[in-house]
């Protein structure tokens, strides 16, 4: 603040505001961080309202940055902390996936909006899984006015890619083979295909196995980040779509139990995210595809679009956090604890 004038507001006096912060981002991302949290005056993103980020440095604890929603309660990721179980169908079922294109406007940390493009609602989208061999028949309604569609990583048949635009009010089917066995994003390819997955349209796919996995806690966390007109992009980063979710309520697991823990980068216009967890290490399956792991680490680098499986223990009662070590990431929503119980 200078004389009660914040200097968002000397810049746009000046008629210099956005370009200015554009610019900023670009060249001294963290100098501007800084200087605009001392102002505790964060815009938001989508761009509506203001968010709680809380100033940074002495006197705040590392992470301790975006509060979630108000409104949301402890179990309220539940759907996308926990994915669902494996439902029994036996190998080489046909399964029936209904998906809706709908825009909303999604408050992805406390007082922060984002004008999302969502299937179904949510973003991330809800997690599908299946097993090794089935047939999804995924249809797409369209309900937006603006082009959308889905392509599916792993191995559909190529003429089931998804690339192909479905118009405002469209619809189709893809026919998608499940498979390989393992972990895979799902997501609008529609272009500028940056927007359309800053936006919110992805979701993490589980195939299973054939006979399926060995018992265990599993959790799934989806990376992603919401852009912000004044602080450029990813001003907002956030495990399952809520930023601090995880710090302010942390994922319960059974303390010495097997863990099991999908994760996807979707996190657009960086070229590298990482998964950290602190005080354990864990078994890495690169796209969760495999019968044995690749490495043991407790630090997994993911470009866009990449995910793996990781298998671990938190052997004695506590809290253990994790946050991608990309700091700036990490302060900006992407930190959270296990809590072993
Ligand atoms: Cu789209």
């Amino acid at each position: 603040m200078t004389d009660g004038i914040s200097r968002r507001e000397l810049l746009r006096k000046a008629g210099l505001g956005g370009a200015v912060f554009i610019g900023g981002s670009v060249l001294g991302h963290t100098v501007q961080h800084r200087a605009d949290a001392a102002e505790g005056d964060y815009a938001n993103p989508g761009l509506v309202g203001h968010s709680t980020m809380h100033e940074a440095g002495e006197g705040h604890l590392y992470g301790d940055i975006y509060t979630p929603p108000k409104e949301l309660g402890p179990g309220a990721l539940d759907a996308h902390t926990f994915p669902p179980p494996p439902d029994g169908l036996p190998p080489g079922s046909a399964r029936e996936v209904e998906i809706t294109v709908e825009e909303r406007l999604i408050e992805v940390g406390s007082g922060a909006y984002i004008e999302a493009w969502t299937y179904g609602g949510t973003v991330p989208a809800a997690i599908i899984r299946a097993t090794e061999g089935d047939t999804l028949h995924v249809r797409l309604r369209n309900n937006t006015g603006k082009p959308h569609n889905i392509h599916f990583h792993g191995s559909p048949l190529p003429e089931h890619d998804g690339w192909e635009p479905v118009p405002p009010g469209g619809e189709t089917t893809y026919e998608i083979l499940a498979g390989p066995a393992g972990v895979h994003p799902y997501h609008c390819h529609t272009a500028p295909l940056a927007e359309h997955i800053a936006r919110g349209l992805y979701g993490m796919m589980i195939v299973d196995p054939p006979g399926g996995r060995s018992p265990a806690t599993e959790i799934a966390l989806l990376l992603s980040g919401f852009s912000n007109d004044e602080m450029g992009r990813n001003a907002i980063v956030a495990w399952n779509g809520v930023a601090g979710f995880y710090q302010h309520h942390p994922i319960k697991v059974p303390s010495g139990g097997p863990v099991r823990l999908y994760l996807v980068n979707m996190l657009e216009h960086e070229p590298m995210a990482s998964f950290h967890l602190h005080a354990e290490t864990f078994d890495v399956y690169p796209g969760g595809m495999g019968n044995s792991p690749a490495s043991r680490e407790d630090t997994l680098l993911l470009g866009m679009a990449q995910r793996a499986m990781l298998e671990f223990t938190l052997p004695t009662i506590g809290r253990y956090m994790f946050h991608p070590h990309q700091h700036w990431l990490a302060e900006r929503g992407a930190m959270g604890w296990f809590a072993a119980i």
